[in-house]
């Protein structure tokens, strides 16, 4: 059923609740001398290019490949838009390696037509801190579909990633394959309703009327709790404190350090929001929260051609109970004029999609180890790890 992914050392199909198996790595590292030293064969009308995000001309290029040609919905109303400015915040952390940052190219025109990335990081599952790859934006261009590129564009990057002695990666699809650790939803929380009614990304409920719809998810003009504002450098080190104690209590994570927090989580325009509550008597930083900016396109509308949706990203409710917390979020993102909220079933998140009026999407994420197993998997809840 799966010729590539069958070869793989990934959980299969039939061994996930075998008690025989510990957990850990599925399989051990090899020597590097055994790494294969040349990049596999793509077919002979294209090359491997390794993309310079630094120039702007690529990134241009990168970010069209991906506009015209990356994820859709199940029905085709909506793609996702990821920003020049995006790309290069998601693709160039802490250590990042250029290598791993690779397009596919047509020999003659020199058309970037597929890519796949991995960026370093440090995941822990239960009490092993694991050096992985985060691999995304696996995309191959519409008109070359179904020739089994993707294969070539995994088995590339493995090789990469090997190269530099790293023997694990972690990464999301909206698709199943062997096997998800765990699969979360995707809830919505309206912003401006009368847009994402207008454009089919939501309906108007049973019984509802538009002005009753736009009353019901009407936010006030600014957040509520006081000491609540925007994180800066100087956070740095109060948010990785509070980051670091919070995530240690999920099965895995990732294990951030103050440089990941200052690329992670310092806020950039358009790219990555966090904000947090500075007790107003101690100057205590005690709660914090953050989301990303991910657009996407609207195919096919007459009045619209692009959905601005914020998605939660790492929230920490220590003193601040977390519906408050989240509620300021979205009265931000709605100042900032996004159009919806998501967010997953992840963390705690459970505790606030409801009373918050989010609403359940009809798309899921499945999250994915390659070479490392979890009997049984996890619980979305039990999961502490947000990818781009
Ligand atoms: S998920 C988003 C992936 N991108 C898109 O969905 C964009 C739109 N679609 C496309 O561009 C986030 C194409 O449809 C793609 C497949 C390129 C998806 N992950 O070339 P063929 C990520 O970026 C398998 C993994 O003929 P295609 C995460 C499929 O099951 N495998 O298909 C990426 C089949 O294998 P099978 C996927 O439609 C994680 C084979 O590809 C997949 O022309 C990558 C068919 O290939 C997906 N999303 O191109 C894995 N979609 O065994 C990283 C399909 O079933 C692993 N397939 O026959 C770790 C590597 C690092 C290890 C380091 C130690
Ligand atoms: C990982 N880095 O399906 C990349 N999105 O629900 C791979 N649905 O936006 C991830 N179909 O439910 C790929 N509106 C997986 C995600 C692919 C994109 C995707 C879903 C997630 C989505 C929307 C629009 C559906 C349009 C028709 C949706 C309902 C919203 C409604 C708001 C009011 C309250 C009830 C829910």
């Amino acid at each position: 059923r799966h010729k590539f992914w069958e070869t793989q050392p990934v959980g299969q199909f039939g061994d996930v609740a075998d008690v025989s198996l510990p957990d850990g790595a599925i399989e051990p590292p090899s020597p590097l001398s055994e790494v294969r030293a040349d990049p596999y064969p793509l077919p002979a009308a294209f090359e491997w290019f390794t993309c310079d995000l630094d120039d702007d001309a690529l990134l241009a290029d990168l970010y069209a490949l991906l506009a015209h040609n990356y994820v859709e919905d199940d029905e085709n109303m909506f793609r996702f838009n990821y920003s020049p400015a995006f790309l290069r915040w998601a693709l160039r952390p802490p250590s990042f390696f250029r290598a791993w940052h690779i397009g596919v190219r047509a020999k003659e025109s020199k058309k970037l037509v597929a890519f796949i990335s991995g960026v370093p990081a440090r995941i822990r599952a239960r009490d092993d801190v694991v050096r992985m790859a985060e691999i995304n934006f696996l995309c191959v261009h519409k008109k070359l579909r179904s020739k089994r590129l993707a294969p070539v564009l995994i088995r590339e990057v493995t090789r990469r990633v090997h190269l530099e002695n790293i023997w694990q990666a972690a990464y999301t699809a909206g698709v199943v394959l062997p096997t998800p650790i765990t699969t979360c939803r995707y809830w919505h929380r309206s912003l401006n309703p009368k847009k994402l009614i207008d454009v089919g990304f939501s309906r108007l409920g049973p019984r509802m009327t538009m002005s009753r719809t736009v009353r019901l998810y009407k936010l006030p003009d600014a957040p509520l709790t006081p000491g609540f504002r925007q994180m800066e450098l100087r956070d740095v080190a109060a948010v990785t404190r509070l980051l670091r104690a919070y995530l240690a209590r999920y099965v895995v994570a990732p294990d951030f350090d103050e440089l990941d927090v200052e690329h992670w989580l310092l806020p950039q325009e358009d790219v990555v929001d966090s904000y947090l509550v500075e007790s107003p008597e101690t100057h205590e930083v005690t709660d914090f929260c953050s989301f990303y900016t991910l657009p996407s396109s609207v195919l096919n509308n007459a009045n619209y051609s692009t959905l601005k949706a914020a998605y939660s990203y790492y929230n920490v409710a220590v003193k601040t109970p977390l519906q408050q917390l989240m509620n300021d979020a979205l009265i931000v993102a709605k100042q900032k004029n996004y159009d919806v909220f998501n967010a997953l079933d992840v963390m705690e998140n459970e505790g606030f999609l409801k009373e918050l009026k989010f609403g359940p999407g009809d798309g899921q994420l499945h999250y994915y180890l390659y070479n490392y197993r979890i009997r049984n998997g996890i619980k979305p809840s039990e999961l502490g790890l947000v990818l781009l």
